[in-house]
């Protein structure tokens, strides 16, 4: 079993819906257990062009499986959200990343983690630090 954390988010179509779908179909995946939901937040759009505020929260569970085989249910599941791949920090139905995959690194063009942009990120870093509040701590004093 690792512990691992997901950022999802939504700023597209019914938000609070979408993030409720991916969170459903996350929880009925095998090899999981003890799926924990952080606070959902609405935040500014960080990067890409004008577009409409997200709702973003963190996930947090136990998961028994390979980080790989994690990142190909994601892309299903964001398939299943009608996510489209309009380019970098474009708008979504659905955005399902993960953050933390127990101490695992792993730095290819399919995966990094951690994810190499979270430490910046207050969208992240205020959901995450609900579950880790030290290791929040600790990134945010080094920013
Ligand atoms: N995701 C991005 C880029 N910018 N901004 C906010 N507020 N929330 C996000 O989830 C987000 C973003 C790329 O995935
Ligand atoms: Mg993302
Ligand atoms: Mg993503």
């Amino acid at each position: 079993m690792t512990a691992v954390y997901l950022s999802i988010g939504s700023n597209l179509g019914d938000r609070a819906t979408n993030l409720q779908s991916a969170v459903t179909a996350l929880s009925e995946l095998k090899d999981v257990s003890n799926l924990r939901l952080s606070t959902i937040i609405e935040t500014a759009p960080i990067g890409g062009p004008k577009q409409p505020d997200y709702l973003n929260a963190v996930i947090e569970w136990e998961y028994s499986n390979t980080a790989y085989q994690l990142l190909k249910c994601i892309r299903e599941i964001e398939k299943q959200g009608k996510r489209q791949r309009l380019g970098l920090n474009h708008p979504r139905t659905i955005d399902i990343d993960i953050l933390l995959f127990g101490d695992e690194s792993h730095d290819t063009d399919d995966l990094a983690i951690p994810h190499p942009r979270m430490h910046q990120r207050e969208f992240v870093l205020r959901p995450l630090s609900e579950f880790l509040p030290e290791y929040c701590a600790n990134v945010t004093a080094k920013i």
